[in-house]
């Protein structure tokens, strides 16, 4: 027996991988979540909303990655996508894929089965070596084991994500890893801030003076502003470029509103011309990919030869299609800024009749173009549809236009006019259907706009089922599904005899409408661009989430829309 009091130890004070995860994803100011629950995210999900995370959850992972691949695009901050094992991960991997091959910066966090049972292939619950898997999909991959390594783990993420060109990163977290405990002081000191995320990248004095004399050499220049100018949101030089030089300037499609479409050097309704004519093309922040023909051929004007200055922060973008005469490697803002100074006070505007030429083209195909946008009729066609839109969007240019299908894409493309950066949304450098619901949502929650979004029956298919999450969040977001029973038109036959319909065709006359009604939000069905005026003003005013099933004329489409030659031709002839 002893008479010795028992001292109990102070209780130590203690935090844990679940804890320091949402710590170091709130210290680098990263306040969204974008996810699918279970196994063994749930409580990562729920403990984040508890710390002031937005956490959205989504009915699939692929939407939900989607959201995050724009979300990073729009506030160049990585867009996080939380998902669970194998499954889980495997369907957000796309996503993350998609924000890769588009330099959008992301980050996807699945949790993942117990190491050593996976590494033995035993047979766990959603067992998968899922880092492996992610490696050759995205830009960079990491797993962190232990606990006091999350701080390092998620800053080399948001680092690899951001810097340079920008991209997707998988993050490995395994379930174990949540509940490992650890002091908390030192907790907190191994949490780590990033800073300068995404440095400047400088480009040389000889490559500016070298850029400069090829822009000076020219007769017919060009400018081709890409989403990668949008994304650096130097929105005030691209301009100060664009007019101090007086070059003609072509938007790819989602740098469309970098300038307003309308702005007097905008070359966009005169494309092949100048695609063709130009003699020196100065690309910003786009590839020299399928998109551009690979920038040779016969829609350069081949054999014609254009010479080319290519800004852009990855210098292995330099040649990858064709020689660039002048490569200038380096972040927008800083090339930019090097040109206009470069540039002085002098600087002579291009030949007149380059000038002349252009907006004789342009205003030519603007004039063509104008009386098919007043067709009334009903059915609709895609220019009597889009003319009634294109009206919306110039009185509500804050409107975010978030636009996918094959001639529903292509059309809105050509015909809606945007007026302010980073404001069309669209199915980016694959062309992937499927990525219009995750970009609406986190087009409104990431911004506050409204959100317009421009859907074929079949592009809103693909993620169709998330206007539930529209409703969830009362997200300000109307949906316009272009209905033409189908894909690309809804009037293929099948020649077999069969019962079936082809493989193009969907359900005659559905009423995408009622799917939204479903869940509370506002559906509504139209026939004539009028009643279709009408409904989108009224769901833009209200800000409710509203679907409209627009029906279009079901022979009105071409196949693939516009690019239709990639179609590979069989030898032998259709049967
Ligand atoms: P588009 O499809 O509009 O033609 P791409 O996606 O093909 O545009 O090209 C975007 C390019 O922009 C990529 O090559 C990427 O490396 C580059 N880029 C992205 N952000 C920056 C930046 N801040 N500075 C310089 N280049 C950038
Ligand atoms: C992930 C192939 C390209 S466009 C399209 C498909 C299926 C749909 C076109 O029909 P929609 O538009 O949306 O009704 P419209 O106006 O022409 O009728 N799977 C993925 N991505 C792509 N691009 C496809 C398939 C495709
Ligand atoms: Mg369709």
């Amino acid at each position: 027996m002893t008479d010795q009091t028992k001292i109990e130890p102070e209780a130590q004070a203690l935090t844990d991988g679940f804890h320091l995860l949402i710590d170091a994803l709130k210290l680098n100011d990263i306040n969204t979540i974008y996810g699918v629950p279970g196994i063994p995210i749930t409580d990562l999900g729920r403990m984040a909303q508890a710390a002031g995370i937005r956490v959205l959850s989504f009915r699939h992972e692929q939407n939900a990655g989607n959201a995050a691949a724009i979300a990073g695009y729009l506030t160049k901050k990585p867009g996080v996508c939380l998902t669970v094992s194998a499954p889980g991960f495997l369907n957000g991997l796309t996503a993350l894929a998609h924000a890769t091959t588009n330099c959008w910066p992301m980050i996807l966090i699945s949790g993942s089965s117990e190491r050593e049972v996976v590494d033995l292939m035993q047979g766990d619950y959603e067992e998968m070596d899922q880092l492996a898997i992610a490696k050759p999909l995205c830009k960079a991959a990491y797993r962190i084991l232990h606990a006091e390594d999350i701080g390092i783990g998620v800053a080399r993420a948001i680092r690899a994500a951001v810097s340079g060109r920008p991209g997707g990163v998988y993050l490995d977290i395994p379930g174990a890893l949540l509940g490992q405990v650890m002091d908390e002081v030192e907790g907190q000191k191994s949490l780590v801030k990033v800073i300068d995320a995404a440095p400047a990248q400088l480009p040389g004095p000889e490559a500016v003076s070298r850029a400069l004399d090829v822009i000076k050499s020219a007769q017919k220049p060009l400018i081709i502003l890409g989403k990668g100018a949008s994304y650096a949101q130097v929105d005030d030089l691209v301009k100060d470029f664009v007019e101090k030089s007086g070059i003609p300037y072509l938007p790819m499609s989602m740098a469309k509103g970098l300038l307003p479409d309308t702005h007097p050097q905008s070359a966009g309704a005169a494309r092949s011309l100048v695609l063709k004519e130009s003699d020196v093309v100065i690309m910003v922040g786009a590839r020299l990919n399928w998109l551009l023909s690979h920038g040779k051929g016969k829609q350069w004007g081949a054999p014609h030869s254009t010479k080319f200055v290519q800004i852009d922060i990855e210098p292995r973008e330099m040649d990858s299609n064709v020689e660039i005469a002048a490569p200038l490697v380096g972040d927008i803002g800083s090339c930019l800024g090097a040109l206009v100074d470069g540039m002085g006070d002098n600087w002579a505007k291009p030949p007149s009749d380059w000038i002349d030429a252009v907006n004789a083209k342009r205003d030519a195909n603007i004039a063509r173009m104008a009386p098919t946008l007043q067709n009334n009729a009903s059915p609709m066609n895609y220019a009597g549809a889009l003319g009634a839109l294109r009206t919306i969007i110039a009185e509500r240019p804050d409107a975010i236009l978030v636009n996918e299908g094959a001639n529903t894409l292509d059309f809105a493309r050509s015909i809606i006019d945007m007026y302010k950066p980073r404001k069309r949304l669209d199915v980016g450098t694959w062309g992937v259907m499927g990525v219009g619901m995750g970009s609406a949502i986190a087009a409104a929650v990431e911004t506050g706009c409204p959100v317009l979004a421009v859907e074929g029956d079949s592009a809103f298919g693909f993620s169709g089922m998330e206007v539930e999450t529209i409703c969830r969040y009362k997200l300000p977001v109307c949906i316009v599904v272009f209905n033409n029973n189908g894909i690309y038109r809804g009037t293929d036959v099948n020649t077999s005899g069969s019962d079936d319909v082809a493989p193009t065709v969907f359900v005659e006359n559905s009423r995408y409408d009622l799917m939204m009604q479903a869940f509370g939000g506002e559906g509504v069905h139209v026939t004539n661009p009028d009643e279709l005026s009408r409904a989108v003003n009224a769901a833009m005013d209200s800000g409710k989430p509203t679907l409209i099933n627009a029906a279009i004329d079901p022979a009105a489409g071409k196949e693939s829309g516009n690019i239709g030659n990639l179609n590979p031709v069989s030898v032998v002839g259709k049967k």
